[in-house]
């Protein structure tokens, strides 16, 4: 039975034996893998993900009485509800159901109506990977509502409310990146997103190429912090640039004037503005199938995060040489998400994927002593009901 199977009758199950009834409407939003573009969003700058086959899953029903009841698989079917007349609070002791009260909340205050749901959640979108679980979760609950009341809300704007869901109600800083490809992914290719415009254009992702994503299963640490500490410094950096963001700043205003700034500062602008340039021209290389070009800007940008902005970890490192050594100039390869451990995307001739994983299987656990996960994913649609 395939994966996405799974997930659906998982929901479907887990709704009608504990809400009591069977669902009428299935609905998805996917994780995503960021192909090259990386601490780019939140700088009004141009990132390259693609929506992968690791998904959110709702099975939902609608209800009239203004009570939404939230059934989640993956803890043990526990259940939660809250009612859409009172205030909508932040839940202390369960951080899972925070992600849709803050969708809810936040799609009422846009001024969207509904009456109430019940929601059956499932998703297997590793947690804590940096594949965007959390906002898969945030875009299937928003596109569950969309689905439910015929709400007339754009895809864009279901991307925004999660991020706002997130910033607000969940209190991470997050950028667009992550809930916008989730809404609006497509099928066999990756988004070139200018995150000042939101505008998004459709790069085919090379048919004869495999995307690897290979999960180090180096817990993520310190990452809140340290993704707010980038996000200040590079405000510091538009800043003495005189510019509302980094995306503003070409590398030749950033050469003539880096002996002003801070060092750590003007590290973190120069990641920044080059990986603006890498991810357009990444997105050109991309489009004509261009490989040995698309790994020279993927190992480009991985060393930028490595010596520039500094959110790579030896593991990480580790990995992104070795499946190099394997690949050469015929693939890509990199570290992808917020960093600080999680995951490295690869993108690879289907012939050389057994052996970037016997390499692994080799080397990996013998070096650091941690077992990585590999899953071979494909670019998908984004978020939407199922038939
Ligand atoms: C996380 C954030 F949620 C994104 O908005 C983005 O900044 C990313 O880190 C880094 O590119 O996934």
């Amino acid at each position: 039975m395939s994966k996405t199977q799974l997930l659906i009758d998982a929901v479907n199950t887990s709704f009608s034996s504990v809400l009591g009834y069977e669902a009428t409407h299935l609905i998805q939003a996917p994780g995503r893998v960021n192909l090259i573009g990386e601490h780019t969003d939140y700088n009004d700058g141009f990132v390259l993900p693609c929506a992968i086959d690791y998904q959110a899953f709702v099975a939902a029903a609608r209800r009239d009485d203004n009570i939404v009841r939230v059934v989640s698989v993956d803890y043990d079917n526990q259940t939660k509800e809250f009612d859409l007349t009172a205030d909508i609070t932040f839940d202390e002791e369960c951080m899972w159901i925070n992600y849709i009260k803050g969708v809810v909340k936040c799609l009422r205050e846009r001024g969207y109506e509904f009456t109430g749901a019940d929601i059956a959640v499932s998703g297997n979108v590793p947690q804590g990977a940096g594949l965007s679980s959390s906002a898969a979760l945030e875009v299937v609950i928003g596109q569950t509502f969309k689905t439910l009341f015929a709400l007339e809300i754009s895809q864009q704007e279901i991307a925004l409310n999660g991020q706002q869901a997130e910033n607000e109600f969940v209190g991470c800083n997050c950028g667009i990146m992550d809930q916008l490809i989730s809404a609006e992914g497509q099928q066999n290719h990756a988004l070139l997103i200018d995150c000042r415009s939101l505008e998004t254009k459709a790069v085919s992702m090379p048919e004869d190429m495999a995307v690897v994503i290979i999960n180090s299963n180096k817990k993520r640490g310190l990452v809140d912090s340290e993704y707010n500490t980038r996000r200040e410094q590079c405000e510091e950096a538009a800043r003495i640039f005189g510019v509302k963001a980094l995306r503003d700043v070409t590398i030749e205003q950033f050469n003539a004037r880096v002996e002003e700034l801070d060092e750590m500062v003007a590290k973190r602008a120069r990641h920044v503005i080059t990986e603006n340039d890498r991810t357009e021209e990444a997105a050109i290389a991309l489009s004509q199938g261009d490989m040995k070009r698309m790994g020279e800007l993927m190992a480009q940008s991985h060393a930028s995060m490595r010596d520039d902005f500094e959110i790579t970890v030896p593991e990480i490192d580790f990995i992104v040489d070795t499946v190099k050594e394997v690949i050469g100039d015929q693939g890509g390869v990199r570290m992808t998400g917020g960093g600080f451990g999680g995951c490295i995307v690869s993108i690879v001739p289907p012939a050389l994927v057994d052996e970037v994983a016997a390499v692994l299987a080799e080397k990996y656990e013998a070096k650091t002593g941690l077992k990585e996960t590999i899953y071979v994913c494909k670019a998908k649609a984004g978020a939407g009901a199922l038939a």
